[in-house]
C-alpha cells in the first residue's frame, strides 16, 4: 500500500525558516504560539454546545459590540500562548482597547508585533456557522530596547511580514502567507496536525460569486448599488447574474471566494461611514493574503495595504476578491461618487 506523504506546517515553516540561514527563529516561534492556540480554541468551539461558552460574557468591547464568551476565551488563549511564548514585543487585539505590551523574560530583543481578531465573525458563534481567527505580524521599526512605540503599532499593511488565519468550519484550517505565495493546511484532529492540504493558493481573476450584506442596500453609496444590481442582471455572455452568499463572518465569505472566485464587499453605509471591518486586524492581513493569491483589495478608492493607520481600531471599507471583480466595483463605487457629488 502506498503511504501518502504528509507535510505538517510546523515542518513547512521550519522549511521557510532554512531558506533564510541567518534568521533568529522568532517568526517560526511566534507562528507555534499562534499553532497551539489555535488549536485550543478549535478545541473550544468543537464543545460550544456542551459547556457553557455560548452566549454573551454581558460586556461590550471598544467598538460598543456585545462581546461573546467565546470571544473572551479566545483572547485569553491567544494572549496567554504569545505573552508566554515570549517571541513577540505587543499585541493589538480586537477584545483589547489598548496596546498590550509582552513582558518578556524569554527573548530580551523581541522585534515583532501581532494584530489580531481572535474570533471574528461572533455573531454566528451561537448558530454553528464558521468563525476564525485573523493574525497579522509585523515588525516594529523602534530599537528593540526601548518600549513600543504608537509608530510602531500603527504600520501600513504593506508592512506586515507575515498575515494568516484559522477557520473553524466543516474542518478547521489555517491559511497563511509570509510573502511567497499562499499555502492553506487542515487539522487532522487525529493526529493533532496542520498538514498542508492546498498548496500555492490562487484565487480566479473572475468569479461567479457576490458577497454583501445586501439588508443594507438603502444605505449603500450609488456606485455599490450599481455594481450590486449589475451581480444581479442576467447576461449569458458574463454567466451573470452571479451567485449571492454572504454568511456574515468576514472569514468562512472570504475563504469561500478566495478558493471559488468572487468578491466580498463591505462598504461605507450611511449608519458606517467608514464601514465596519478594522484595518489593523481584518483587512490588513486579509489584503496581504488576497493579494499573494493574486487577488485585489481596496477600500473603493484605494489600496487597502497602502492605508496610512490612525488609530488601532480604525475601521476602513473593504472591496476584496478576484481582480477583475474588484477592479470593476472600484470604478463603479468611483463613478457613483462623481455622479453623486455632480448632483
Ligand atoms: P461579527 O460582527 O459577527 O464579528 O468584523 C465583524 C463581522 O462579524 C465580520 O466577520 C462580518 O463579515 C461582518 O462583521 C458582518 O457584518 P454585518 O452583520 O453588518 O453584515
Amino acid at each position: 500500500m502506498k503511504t501518502q506523504k504528509v507535510v505538517t506546517l510546523t515542518q513547512f515553516i521550519s522549511e521557510q525558516q532554512s531558506l533564510f540561514p541567518d534568521s533568529s527563529g522568532d517568526l517560526t516561534r511566534i507562528f507555534m504560539d499562534i499553532i497551539l492556540a489555535a488549536k485550543i480554541v478549535n478545541r473550544d468551539v468543537r464543545k460550544a454546545g456542551l459547556v457553557d461558552i455560548l452566549g454573551t460574557h454581558g460586556t461590550t468591547n471598544i467598538q460598543g459590540e456585545e462581546v461573546k464568551k467565546l470571544d473572551v476565551l479566545a483572547n485569553e488563549e491567544f494572549m496567554s500562548a504569545l505573552s508566554l511564548g515570549g517571541d513577540c514585543c505587543a499585541i493589538l487585539s480586537e477584545e483589547n482597547d489598548d496596546v498590550v505590551h509582552v513582558q518578556n523574560h524569554i527573548n530580551n530583543k523581541p522585534k515583532y508585533i501581532v494584530a489580531m481578531d481572535p474570533l471574528d465573525g461572533s455573531s454566528n458563534i451561537d448558530v454553528n456557522a464558521s468563525i476564525g481567527t485573523i493574525f497579522s505580524i509585523f515588525r516594529r521599526r523602534s530599537m528593540a530596547w526601548n518600549p513600543v512605540t504608537m509608530e510602531d503599532c500603527l504600520q501600513k499593511g504593506i508592512n506586515q511580514i507575515a498575515a494568516g488565519y484559522i477557520i473553524y468550519g466543516s474542518s478547521t484550517m489555517l491559511v497563511y502567507t509570509t510573502g511567497q505565495g499562499v499555502n492553506g493546511f487542515t487539522l487532522d484532529s487525529s493526529i493533532g496536525e496542520f498538514c498542508l492540504s492546498h498548496p500555492d493558493i490562487k484565487i480566479p481573476k473572475d468569479g461567479k460569486i457576490f458577497s454583501v450584506n445586501e439588508g443594507n442596500y438603502a444605505e449603500f453609496p450609488k456606485g455599490v448599488q450599481q455594481y450590486v444590481d449589475y451581480c444581479k442582471e442576467s447576461d449569458t455572455a458574463t454567466s451573470r447574474p452571479y451567485s449571492a452568499r454572504y454568511i456574515g463572518s468576514l472569514i468562512a465569505d472570504f475563504h469561500r471566494n478566495l478558493l471559488k472566485g468572487g468578491i466580498f464587499i463591505y462598504p461605507p453605509t450611511a449608519k458606517a461611514p467608514s464601514g465596519k471591518l478594522r484595518l489593523m486586524y481584518e483587512c490588513n492581513p486579509m489584503a496581504f493574503i488576497m493579494e499573494q493569491a493574486g487577488g485585489k483589495a481596496s477600500t473603493g478608492d484605494r489600496r487597502i495595504l497602502e492605508v496610512i493607520p490612525e488609530k488601532l481600531h480604525q475601521r476602513v471599507p473593504l472591496f476584496i476578491g478576484s481582480e477583475n471583480m474588484v477592479k470593476l466595483a472600484e470604478s463603479m463605487y468611483k463613478s457613483g461618487l462623481s455622479q453623486e457629488l455632480n448632483g
